[in-house]
């Protein structure tokens, strides 16, 4: 049996996220963790907060805080919203922790002694006010091609040339506003990339038809325009300092200019892919931890990472998009660079007994829209985890996120298709389902499960179609096929409730009460069904919904074959409490005031 490591894309710490960044990386995610736990199969599901950076000093600053205060406040708030959406993280860790440190320092360190990383002599923005470098988009002027006054020194908003902060006419500090600014000598390391070019294709090329096409070709495209080297430090102070004292020789015999880089930190984009393996350390160290021990074995952790200890380890990795170039193209460049060196004579050499793991299977996501504009953190346009949470229970959300998941294009939220959709599956399918046939227990059968009577052609006909939509639904979720997979299951609901249509025990309790108890029996193990392949979509209500008829929770993922045989007669059963409210047209009114609708609309960058 494979071991399943999953990570999703780590979400930045400055501000709570909104739905699309849970549609497109920690959702899924969670399902598929979930789904691959009740299968028994041994499954960290690990994510953390991705720390570091200019845009989380500045909005330290703006909060009047302490940059590692900001960033240790921030990273509860998620930590404790992502629970309350489910969220069945193993651990949800830091990038700013000292595991993550050791790593990205050790890897770097690897990376110059095997030839990866070069020192360039850059220019760069330095603001005397600010007593700072100041990264690209915070400088602000006058865009040269198009006079607009607040263009930022990467692009102009306006007419969205691409620019270098050198063109700004009249620049200024972002941050202080001070046009003391001058252009100087910094120097910096580069991960050369390009060196990897051939390896990189041949590696995306294997993955073809196993990935998904977005992926793919969004990689593939990144290689064609051809790989470009790329600067890995910054001249920031909210980071993984360099720290270059211990390194060797790299193959030119040359070692690290330690002065020169002195106050450099590594680039967030270097160090947040490494979380993922520092994300294990910590949670290991945790558990390390709670059993009593000061901390993790590196043996405990690397058995996740390490060929061969992980040749068993199934590693799946969750993202929107705009992610895939930097987990397709950047952090295998730093595990390959890593474990493998050049020999001199064109050729390359395994470098490391014990190689990191690249991810196996990457499934990357288009975007979730909000009535067809981009959600937006900076505007607060759209739907964010805690105001979701405060209208509705997390399972309304996990469903219409999960059955409208932008896996092929593209998806929009309105409020209308939610209420919608919320309505018809959950409270008119399932809720009405699990509810009618546990209260029809509590009054006529003393709620427990009716014992006599055979089970006739219908059940056959019943355990025929739910065995086969159940093996569909296990082969999309191993597919990692989100939307389908809800597809199928909604339609298993509607099997369910067919049935007891067409059963109608409480028609045939009148004449014949052996007949009845045949299809109430029958109904409650659909209950106990539906509880256990519901619970990695809506694992709230499906817990509810376990216990209502005295299941274990959460409970195992079921075989085709034994899906209706799971409750012994007399087991007590108690109908719960209404599993969904409907979404009311009023509430609906509420909402699109409160957050805006159509109007709200924003045109993508
Ligand atoms: N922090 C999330 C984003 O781009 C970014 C992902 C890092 S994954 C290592 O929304
Ligand atoms: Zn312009």
């Amino acid at each position: 049996m494979p071991r399943i490591l999953i990570t999703s894309a780590l979400p930045y710490i400055n501000g709570i996220k909104h739905l699309g960044t849970l549609a497109g990386s920690m959702l899924p995610a969670d399902v598929y963790a979930r789904f691959n736990r009740s299968l028994g199969r041994e499954t960290l599901y690990l994510c953390a907060t991705d720390e570091h950076g200019t845009t989380t000093e500045i909005a330290a600053a703006e909060a009047g805080q302490d940059v590692s205060d900001f960033c240790a406040l921030q990273h509860r708030i998620q930590y404790d919203l992502g629970r309350r959406f489910g969220l069945s993280w193993d651990h949800f860790g830091r990038s700013s922790a000292p595991q993550n440190h050791r790593l990205t320092q050790r890897f770097a360190q690897t990376l110059w002694e095997h030839g990866f990383l070069e020192e360039r002599v850059t220019q760069q923005v330095y603001s005397l006010a600010d007593k700072r470098f100041l990264p690209d988009r915070y400088v602000i002027g006058t865009c040269p091609h198009c006079g607009y006054q607040a263009a930022r020194g990467d692009q102009c908003e306006n007419c969205t040339r691409v620019l270098d902060p050198a063109d700004l006419i009249n620049p200024r500090s972002a941050i202080s506003g001070s046009t003391e600014i001058e252009i100087r000598d910094s120097k910096h390391l580069f991960l050369r990339q390009s060196l990897f070019a051939g390896r990189l294709r041949s590696w995306i090329e294997s993955k073809r038809g196993e990935w998904p096409l977005l992926v793919t070709s969004i990689a593939l495209k990144w290689l064609d325009e051809g790989l470009q080297d790329r600067g890995v430090t910054r001249d920031v102070a909210w980071g993984v300092p360099v720290n270059a004292f211990e390194w060797g020789p790299n193959p030119e015999g040359r070692r690290p200019d330690i002065q020169g880089l002195a106050d450099k930190v590594f680039y967030v984009w270097f160090d947040a892919p490494i979380e993922y393996i520092g994300v294990t350390w910590e949670w290991a160290d945790a558990r390390a931890v709670e059993a009593g021990r000061r901390g993790a074995e590196d043996a405990e952790w690397e058995r996740w990472w390490r060929l061969p200890l992980a040749d068993d380890v199934v590693y799946s990795e969750f993202m929107g998009k705009d992610n895939v170039p930097f987990h397709t193209v950047g952090f295998p460049t730093t595990l390959m660079g890593v474990n493998e060196r050049q020999d001199g004579e064109g050729g390359w050499v395994s470098a490391e007994t014990r190689p990191w793991k690249l991810v196996d299977q990457l499934k990357g996501f288009n975007y979730l829209d909000y009535y067809g504009g981009k959600f937006s953190t900076s505007l607060k346009r759209g739907v964010f985890m805690d105001a979701a949470l405060e209208l509705l229970p997390a399972d309304y959300w996990r469903w219409w996120i999960t059955a409208n998941a932008p896996e092929t294009s593209d998806a929009t939220f309105t409020w209308e298709q939610f209420q919608a959709q919320v309505n018809a599956d959950l409270a008119d399918v399932l809720g009405n389902f699990v509810n009618r046939i546990c209260k029809f227990t509590e009054s006529r059968f003393e709620g427990r499960a009716p014992d006599g009577g055979e089970p006739g052609e219908l059940e056959q006909r019943l355990a025929r179609d739910v065995a086969a939509k159940l093996a569909e639904l296990t082969e999309l979720m191993e597919a990692r096929e989100f939307r389908k997979s809800t597809t199928a299951l909604r339609q298993l609901w509607v099997l369910g409730n067919q049935y007891l249509t067409e059963a109608a025990p409480w028609t045939a309790i009148k004449t014949d009460p052996a007949r009845a108890a045949v299809a109430v029996r029958t109904g409650l193990n659909l209950v106990a069904l539906f509880a256990k392949v519901s619970e990695p979509f809506i694992p709230f209500a499906a817990e509810k919904i376990a216990t209502a008829v005295g299941e274990p929770f959460p409970g195992r993922w079921p075989e085709p074959d034994e899906a209706l045989s799971a409750l012994e007669p007399g087991r007590p059963i108690a109908a719960p409490d209404v599993l969904f409210r409907k979404v009311e047209d009023a509430q609906v009114a509420e909402w699109l005031a409160r957050f805006g609708g159509p109007e709200a609309r924003v045109e993508p960058a």
